[in-house]
């Protein structure tokens, strides 16, 4: 009996300071298993008296139920203690700053492209996209620019072929639509052109649109109001063009169209070269060869068309001095135009 209480009371304690559920595997296996403490004390009956061993036995299978149900009780505390330590190691700590997602913004050639685009849908242009590897036919001969014509020194154009070019402005984009398309015409053609040329304020890759309206009597009193519209659109009211005349075997007259300098207003400034003007782009009306090329009857039908360099816009509105600049992807100077 004394036994009995000793091992409890040795038990009991062991099994209170066990701090993890393999300390109770070893208890109970300790205790209560084949060889244990408690299951020895069953092997001691043979020296029991007869009258006690009933008594003798049921207090050791009490014993061994206690311990069990002792082990069993702290084993739950543990296995509970357990979890909850394994869940707070794996919680998510909710107050770490989250991983910022950057996100991208439209390039600046992009946002102009798409606002020079806007000012003339809302005129009644549609958009004709024609290709960047393009025929020399389409470049130059339909637009009266034939083989011998000194004007062909004028692009500075990279060849593929003998009659294939890296096209050198998006002017073709008149002729393939005049080609397709009968009058009344009012198209833009946008798109990558190529030249040999490389300095701040020209690139071997820019980018033009076309413009082109063809209908009965088109005249440059059409060209310079819509142009007048166009670019007080793009800049601001205050903006005004002047016409110079100019020379392209395409169009007859021809004009070389400048714009108040948006930094001066005019009064002239270093943008401007002092001058107060910013040249911004060629027009004219369109020679009665190229209509007469396309099908199209000169005696019925005049046009007027005119070629503009996204780049230099974007430059005079965003005051960019070096065109280098919009093609190194640098991401903080394209930051600068993420909308806010
Ligand atoms: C032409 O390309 C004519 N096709 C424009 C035209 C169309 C005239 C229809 C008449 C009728 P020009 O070579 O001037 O013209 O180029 C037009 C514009 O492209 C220039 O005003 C300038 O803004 C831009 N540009 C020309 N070369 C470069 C270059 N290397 N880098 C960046 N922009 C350029």
């Amino acid at each position: 009996m004394q036994d009995y209480s000793v091992i409890k009371e040795k038990a009991f304690e062991e099994i209170e300071k066990a701090t993890s559920s393999a300390q109770l595997v070893d208890l109970r296996v300790k205790y209560l298993g084949k060889t244990g403490e408690i299951s020895l004390l069953m092997k001691n009956m043979k020296d029991i008296a007869p009258e006690e061993r009933a008594s003798f036995g049921k207090v050791v299978n009490e014993l061994k139920t206690e311990v069990e149900s002792k082990i069993q009780e702290k084993d739950t505390l543990l296995k509970e203690i357990e979890f909850k330590n394994k869940i707070k190691a794996e919680s998510l700590d909710i107050t770490l700053p989250g991983k910022k997602q950057e996100t991208g913004n439209l390039h600046p050639l992009n946002i102009v492209k798409n606002q020079i685009i806007d000012a003339f849908t809302g005129m009644g242009f549609e958009v004709f996209e024609g290709p960047e590897i393009e025929l020399d036919y389409y470049c130059f001969e339909a637009l009266n620019i034939p083989k011998d014509h000194p004007a062909r020194d004028m692009q500075d154009t990279f060849y593929v072929k003998d009659d294939i070019v890296l096209r050198p402005h998006t002017s073709p984009g008149q002729i393939r639509t005049m080609e397709n398309k009968k009058p009344p015409i009012k198209i833009l053609s946008p798109g990558r052109v190529y030249r040999a040329d490389d300095d701040a304020s020209h690139s071997p890759m820019f980018h033009q649109i076309e413009g082109l309206v063809v209908d009965k009597n088109v005249s440059l009193c059409d060209l310079k109001g819509l142009l007048n519209k166009f670019f007080k659109t793009i800049f601001d009211e205050t903006t005004e063009i002047r016409l110079r005349p100019s020379y392209f075997p395409f169009t007859e007259p021809s004009v070389e169209v400048d714009v108040t300098c948006s930094k001066c207003h005019g009064k002239g400034c270093s943008l401007c070269k002092g001058t107060g003007w910013i040249e911004i782009l060629g027009a004219g009306i369109v020679n009665k060869k190229v209509l007469e090329n396309c099908g199209i009857d000169s005696n019925e039908y005049s046009a007027l068309a005119f070629g503009l360099g996204i780049e230099r816009i974007t430059m005079i509105k965003y005051g960019i001095t070096d065109i280098r600049t919009l093609f190194a992807n640098n991401v903080k100077f394209l930051k600068q135009f993420e909308r806010r």
